[in-house]
């Protein structure tokens, strides 16, 4: 059995607590948060008893296998970097890390010390967006040449995650990263990006809705476009919706989790809704099951000795064309991802 802590004890750790007690092999056993008021109320929640304000002395005193690091992201770095010098794997929630020069770094120090390190990079583990996934790798439409990942929403984050309405950057990062990765996971990996953003709530200070044109390597072309100024019935928080053309067909994950496939001038609708776990609540019980599946990954994965899918090298490309769609769009040009 895996002996996990868990460093950050905030608004997402309870899924990451919720989702650890369903996957096998794996138990967290400590935990740890600089508050004092939230170490306590999850720690009391989860019946976790070995609890510390400072991540060190955590990783000192409990013979731990790895960590899921579950802070934002101007922390990740240094807990990242000290949890390899204590010889532990590492997860790490997204984003990463604020600029790509720390990712590269934590990337370094995880090959050099040869432990594994996966982004918790959840989104292309959802149910009805991993069924799109195995539909169109196992050719389903033929050879993809478009796709559409839509993310629009007027739902309030900002309640939850305070955090996201005082940083420079907001939607890109926060969110649109993990549609870009769907986006990757889908058609490869990315060789230009041309983005516009805008601001529409004035009460926050980053950017809240952001179109990207994405070339692929493939020859493939992808629009990620995401919202949170998009007032619409039904609101479909949190869904990405997705639309692929292949050559023999057309793939489409529409709203209310119903995915068609159009093919030989036949529609096939099915219902991919995810299922609402028993400690999960609507809408987030779509995120909340990617929370469990990512973290069966990482198990499964150490048990393999292979790297997980969105291990923290493969996280890096994904990282790219969010650095470089914010260039884009501060400098009005397209971005060659070879350029950062
Ligand atoms: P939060 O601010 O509510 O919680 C972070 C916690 O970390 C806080 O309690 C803080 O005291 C603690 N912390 C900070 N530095 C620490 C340190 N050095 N040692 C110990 N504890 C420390 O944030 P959140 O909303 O829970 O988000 C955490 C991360 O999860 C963010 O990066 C966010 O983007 C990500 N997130 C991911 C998803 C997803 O679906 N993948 C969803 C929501 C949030
Ligand atoms: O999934 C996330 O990273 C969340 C949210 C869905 C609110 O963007 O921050």
């Amino acid at each position: 059995m895996l002996r996990g802590g868990i460093i950050g004890a905030g608004f997402f750790s309870g899924n990451h607590l919720n989702a650890w007690a369903m996957v096998e092999g794996a138990e967290i056993v400590a935990l740890c948060d600089t508050d004092p008021k939230r170490l306590s109320k999850m720690g009391d929640a989860f019946g976790i008893e070995a609890r510390y304000s400072d991540a060190a002395e955590m990783l000192d005193s409990e013979n731990l296998d790895f960590v899921d690091i579950i802070t934002t992201a101007p922390t990740h770095r240094p807990l990242v970097e000290l949890a390899i010098s204590k010889d532990v794997h590492v997860i790490c929630q997204k984003p990463f890390a604020e600029t790509l020069e720390d990712a590269r770094a934590m990337v370094r120090a995880v090959e050099m010390a040869g432990k594994t390190l996966m982004v918790h990079e959840n989104f292309r583990w959802q149910s009805p967006v991993r069924t799109v996934i195995d539909a169109v790798r196992s050719g389903t439409i033929g050879t993809p040449f478009f796709c559409r990942a839509a993310f629009r929403s007027g739902y309030d984050v900002f309640s939850g995650q305070p955090y996201l309405a005082e940083g420079k950057r907001f939607i890109i990062e926060d969110l649109g990263i993990h549609v870009l990765d769907i986006v990757r996971a889908l058609m490869g990996d990315v060789t230009r990006v041309a983005a516009h953003t805008n601001r529409i709530n004035p009460e926050i200070n980053g950017e809240d809705v952001a179109t990207i044109l994405l070339s692929h390597e493939s020859g493939v072309a992808s629009v990620v476009d995401c919202s949170y100024a998009t007032r619409r019935v039904p609101e479909t928080f949190p869904e990405t919706l997705l639309e692929i053309d292949g050559d023999a067909g057309s793939l489409y994950l529409k709203s209310g989790y119903r995915m068609e496939v159009h093919v030989d001038g036949k529609v096939e609708t099915r219902d991919v809704s995810p299922p609402v776990l028993s400690w999960a609540e609507r809408p987030w019980h779509n995120i909340q099951e990617s929370v469990a599946i990512i973290q069966k990954h990482f198990v499964e994965s150490l048990a393999k000795g292979v790297a997980p899918e969105t291990s923290g090298k493969d996280n890096l490309q994904t990282l790219t064309l969010v650095e470089a769609a914010y260039r884009s769009a501060a400098e009005k040009r397209t971005i060659e991802t070879s350029e950062l």
